[in-house]
């Protein structure tokens, strides 16, 4: 399907979610609201980007992930994807992290980098939520941190920002081996989290120690581990494929909601 198709498919499908006639219409309503996914092109195209925009456009922007209550913690947490291997990582670890800093750049009036101790000092946050894995296990954990709006506040976040690209240790260089993003709807919702902590301790290693991202309204692989940095930015188009992130580039949805 060529780029105009498929761009059609979108908004037929859009029309129909919203309730508008005319496909020039739900163009506009599409492009003016941020409802094509950078993803629209992948193999999974029209359907995913129904999905998001009826997300956007049917539910409360600032519906909330449901919460459990202590007692239904997940006894077993399993664990997907690696720590990093690399040096740079590696020899924060005896260290506890003090060492680590977190830079946050891109479409921001103070670009920053900030301590595990900084972070810390910013007001705590937590949340029981379930993560699921696309491969089909999910559990319930607390979660606590910073929420990612506050960190955007305090650096300033410019006003054409739309994504917030998420990179990993393992990671320097995008498209390396990992990078993910999510939309400013997501980006300051409530329950978004900068995570440093897991069920009352320090985010354990495999968790993504020192710090991860929590986004409980998408699936697990939206859920950064490891960060090292965070980027504003206005467009995906020049990262890696273009897709979003690397699980877009394996085939999976950009948007990931659940
Ligand atoms: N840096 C990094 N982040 C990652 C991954 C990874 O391999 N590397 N795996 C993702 C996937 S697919 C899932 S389901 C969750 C798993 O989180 P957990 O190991 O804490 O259960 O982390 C996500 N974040
Ligand atoms: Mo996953």
């Amino acid at each position: 399907m060529n780029r105009m198709t498929r761009r059609r498919v979108i908004t037929t499908g859009l029309a129909t979610a919203a309730g508008v006639s005319g496909l020039a219409v739900a163009e506009r309503i599409a492009n003016r609201y941020g409802l094509i996914p950078p993803d629209h092109q992948g193999i999974l195209g029209a359907g995913e980007s129904l999905t998001y925009a009826a997300q956007r456009i049917l539910t409360s922007r600032h519906s909330r992930a449901r919460e459990f209550s202590r007692s239904e913690i997940s006894r077993v947490a399993p664990v997907l994807g690696d720590p990093p291997v690399i040096e740079a990582y590696l020899r924060l670890v005896p260290g506890g992290f003090t060492d680590w800093r977190l830079t946050v750049d891109g479409l921001v009036s103070r670009p920053s980098s900030f301590s595990l101790a900084e972070l810390k000092r910013f007001p705590v946050h937590s949340q029981i939520t379930h993560q699921a894995c696309e491969e089909g296990w999910s559990f319930i954990a607390e979660w606590i941190g910073v929420q990612l709006s506050f960190v955007l506040d305090v650096v300033g976040t410019l006003p054409q920002a739309k994504y917030v690209v998420f990179t990993p240790y393992e990671n320097d260089n995008p498209p390396n081996v990992w990078w993910e993003s999510i939309d400013m709807a997501d980006a300051l919702h409530p329950q978004t989290l900068l995570a440093y902590g897991m069920n009352g301790s320090d985010l354990p290693i495999p968790h993504g120690a020192p710090l991860r991202l929590k986004v409980p309204r998408q699936l697990g692989y939206k859920n950064t581990k490891y960060l090292h940095r965070v980027t504003v930015t206005d467009s995906v188009a020049k990262i890696g494929k273009g897709l979003g992130g690397s699980f877009s580039e394996d085939g999976y949805s950009w948007y990931a909601g659940i």
